[in-house]
């Protein structure tokens, strides 16, 4: 790899960006593609993180009474901005996540989408009106601003995740504390910056509307327990979400949940190879293995087994690594050591348990020690083994032979979490039935692509231990206001539903 200086890349991106200084502080952000520290934020104490609920919840009282296209109007500044800063922006998460240039600007742009789509729903916040069963009545809903959204985010979508909530949230009246991830600081001292840069622009937006608070437990735990944030919108593994989904129910709160996948694809006699190879490759290495829609267990029909998997390690093997800014390569570093380490402890069990590992190894060790690359590994298994059933946030592929299309239905879904699914077929009936009731059980269901991917437009979010949440597009603005019922009645009497006589004595 060429020499690279990833303190001098954050200087002059800082400057692209017209970003103030960084001060100092006792959270280090690392650039895993040299393993040095680029930067240092303060993390907040939970009494800080307080104080900024308290200042986000001011915001909100002002924000609800707005009304909401013209609350849409702020994210359409947003998203000028982004768009005016896409290069730069994209680089920076590139440097801090160590995602290729063209998925960080693809993230950037996830957020431009996700802007254009929220101005959209600002005019159409809608509510039903129902037919009553008394005369002279009228019934309809009415949706409202909930309050202070918390969102807790990953380093793996440092900034997309965020807009995905946070311009739903805003065109939906409310404000928004994020504690991004502790792995990602600057990206969100970046976005932050920016979102500034479009509240001046729009003039009379009130202070606090956005907050950062940074951190790691402390300042997580203090924004999940707080009553004043009524919906906490939380991406990263499934064990915390075991940890942050009681604590939020303790004070009845909402928790919009985003957690572990472990994305199956059946690939069956009648797909397209070619398209196959593509989606599987992008799915299972993309992101370096760690998206939540990254592909970790291929199913692959007996018959077409030798045609295909040879190829995929042959295409695994030659697919370059490298630094993610680097025009020609596809993968990127790990996030951190510790990343590697998960990798490797998956990679050993899978041999215990029977697997046979191709790549996985470790690149560029000597002269980067603190960087972490790895060349994908494509395991093949006897069987669905725990380690299969577990999420490694890393390129791992676990590569199963099935015989019958009943049995590999059955296989895919022994998975305990259920984000994202897919086939690969030209046969209607099993694309169809992989689509239905009795197919995948997963939130995303896909034929003929990969499970990674999605569009802002759809809902994201799955089953099982996903956690449930759904978020981006459809209707999941929903999540974010407040549903009222209203009863009207312009009759000169007083029925009571359900037919009830209720007359007083005279
Ligand atoms: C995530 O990995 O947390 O569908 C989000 C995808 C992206 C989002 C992934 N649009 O792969």
């Amino acid at each position: 790899m060429n020499a690279f200086d990833s303190r001098k890349e954050l200087a002059a991106l800082w400057d692209r960006l017209k970003l103030p200084p960084l001060g100092d502080g006792d959270l280090d952000a690392r650039s895993p593609i040299d393993g040095q520290v680029i930067g240092r934020v303060r993390s907040a104490s939970a009494a800080q993180v307080e104080q900024a609920i308290g200042a986000a919840h001011e915001a909100f009282l002002q924000w609800r009474m707005v009304p909401p296209p013209r609350r849409g109007e702020l994210v359409r500044l947003f998203g000028d901005v982004l768009r005016e800063e896409k290069e730069a922006l994209g680089r920076l998460v590139s440097l801090e996540a160590g995602k290729i240039l063209q998925e960080g600007l693809g993230e950037v742009q996830e957020m431009i989408d996700i802007c254009d789509f929220a101005v959209g729903a600002s005019r159409q916040l809608y509510g039903l009106t129902i037919a009553t069963e008394r005369a002279g009545h009228r019934m309809m809903e009415t949706w409202h601003p909930l309050g202070v959204v918390g969102v807790i985010s990953a380093f793996n979508f440092p900034v997309a995740v965020w807009a995905w909530n946070a311009c739903l949230a805003f065109v939906c009246g409310d404000s928004v504390v994020w504690k991004p991830s502790e792995k990602t600081p600057l990206t969100a001292v970046a976005v932050q910056a920016l979102f500034e840069r479009a509240m001046e622009r729009f003039g009379s937006a009130p202070a606090n509307l956005s907050v950062v608070v940074q951190g790691g437990r402390e300042a997580g735990a203090a924004l999940v327990d707080d009553p004043r944030v009524p919906l906490v919108s939380a991406t990263g593994s499934t064990r915390m979400g075991r940890e942050v989904a009681p604590r939020i129910a303790a004070r009845f709160g909402r928790a919009l949940l985003e957690l572990g996948g472990n994305n199956g694809m059946i690939v069956t006699p009648s797909a397209d190879l070619e398209l196959a190879e593509r989606g599987i490759t992008f799915s299972a290495v993309g992101t370096a293995g760690q998206r939540c829609t990254t592909l970790r267990r291929l199913f692959v029909q007996d018959g077409i087994y030798e045609r295909l998997v040879p190829r995929l390690k042959t295409i695994f093997a030659g697919a370059p690594v490298g630094n993610p800014l680097d025009g020609g390569t596809l993968i990127g570093p790990l996030i951190d050591g510790s990343a590697f380490e998960g990798m490797a402890a998956s990679l050993a069990q899978a041999v215990e348990e029977g697997g046979s590992v191709t790549g996985g190894e470790r690149l560029y060790g000597n002269s980067l020690p603190d960087a972490f690359y790895v060349r994908p590994a494509l395991v093949e298994m006897p069987e669905q083994t725990p380690v299969t059933l577990r999420e490694t946030f890393a390129p791992i592929l676990y590569v199963l032979r099935y015989d019958s299309f009943e049995d590999v239905i059955a296989l895919h879904n022994a998975a305990p979490q259920g984000l994202s699914s897919s086939i690969f077929t030209n046969d209607i009936r099993e694309a169809e039935f992989f689509m239905g009731p009795a197919g995948s059980d997963c939130g995303i269901v896909n034929v003929n692509i990969g499970p990674s991917g999605a569009e802002i437009g759809g809902a994201f979010g799955g089953e099982k231990e996903t956690g449930g949440g759904r978020e981006s597009g459809s209707d999941s603005w929903r999540a974010y206001m407040r549903r009222a019922t209203n009863t009207i009645n312009y009759s000169r009497e007083l029925p009571l539903a359900q037919g009830i006589d209720f007359t007083l004595p005279s």
